[in-house]
């Protein structure tokens, strides 16, 4: 069996900061596809690349009454891919969407999307993750500061960085309704962070993360170092996001709701192996285990 280098410890007795060893943009500049050179060297440079209009504003009803019909339907509700809020026990997400709903599976088909993550990524690609946000109004709490890579390769034994995100905002995301906020620049250092995975972490991490979150004084230095950028948008925009990213978003207290699709694109060039830093796998409506290629 060959065992494959840890090039990113994390989940440590200390926390590690170590420099990326991946390149951010896989594909070479001039590969053909949606994205232009001058926004790949952007996202190279930043670790994000925000669309005004990635689906058109006619198109956003599709996909707003669906995730409306998935988060009412009581089965979806019942079912372990629905997470709830701690709170108010609304949904707060519900995973792998592009396996349970033909709409989103079509979108995650999209040329506009699976063409973007392939360019990015330089290689087919297979999705890692997909979720719907809902983020309800009047008090959806947020998602804390955290590299999502961090958790990728820790717990679903993802090995590089060849992995990239994409947020489509399904209701417009205001300045005051629990945006996006990234550290621009933050994805070329990888913060392995201490503290041992609990077994099953992920009935807690995905309503309030715990093990994977940077210290104060990391998130001190990385927020003075690069600043943060908050992402706004209206319903159709998008924000695409290399996987370490250092981000988190806001509680919402506003009565407008910031609901997003989220697919996790992986190249099949990186696909998972066993946990780096976990003690079992995630169930696979998380962290996927069918490495086929998006078509
Ligand atoms: O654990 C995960 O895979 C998820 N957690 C967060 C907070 N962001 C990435 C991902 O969806
Ligand atoms: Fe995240």
């Amino acid at each position: 069996m060959t065992t494959i280098t840890d090039l990113y410890p994390s989940r440590g007795p200390v926390e590690v900061s170590v420099p990326r060893k991946d390149p951010v943009v896989w594909g070479s500049p001039d590969t053909p596809g949606p994205i232009s050179a001058t926004d790949l060297q952007g996202f190279e440079r930043d670790g994000f690349l925000a669309i005004d209009q990635l689906i058109a504003p006619d198109e956003v009803p599709l996909y707003a009454q669906e995730l409306e019909r998935l988060v009412t339907d009581p089965q979806i509700r019942a079912d372990e891919r629905s997470i709830v809020e701690p709170k108010s026990k609304e949904i707060r997400s519900v995973f792998e969407v592009h396996k349970i709903s033909e709409v989103f599976a079509q979108l995650v088909r999209d040329e506009r999307v699976v063409g973007r993550a392939r360019q990015i990524l330089g290689s087919d690609v297979y999705v890692h993750q997909s979720r719907i946000n809902v983020k309800p109004g009047f008090g959806a709490s947020g998602f804390y500061w955290h590299s999502d890579f961090e958790t990728w390769h820790a717990e679903d034994g993802l090995p590089n960085m060849r992995t990239v995100s994409v947020s489509i905002a399904l209701t417009e995301n205001y300045d005051t309704n629990g945006g996006l906020m990234i550290m621009p620049g933050s994805h070329r250092t990888f913060l392995g962070c201490a503290g041992e995975t609990p077994r099953d972490n992920y009935k807690k991490s995905l309503q309030m993360q715990d093990a994977g979150t940077p210290s104060n004084e990391a998130l001190t230095a990385m927020a003075s170092d690069y600043g943060i950028k908050l992402f706004t948008g209206k319903a159709g925009s998008a924000t695409w996001f290399d996987c370490n990213c250092m981000h988190g978003s806001g509680d919402n207290i506003t009565p407008f709701p910031r609901s997003n699709v989220f697919i996790v694109f992986n190249s099949v060039e990186n696909e998972a192996v066993e946990p780096f830093a976990a003690p079992v796998r995630r169930p696979e409506f998380i962290g996927a285990r069918d490495f086929t290629p998006v078509k």
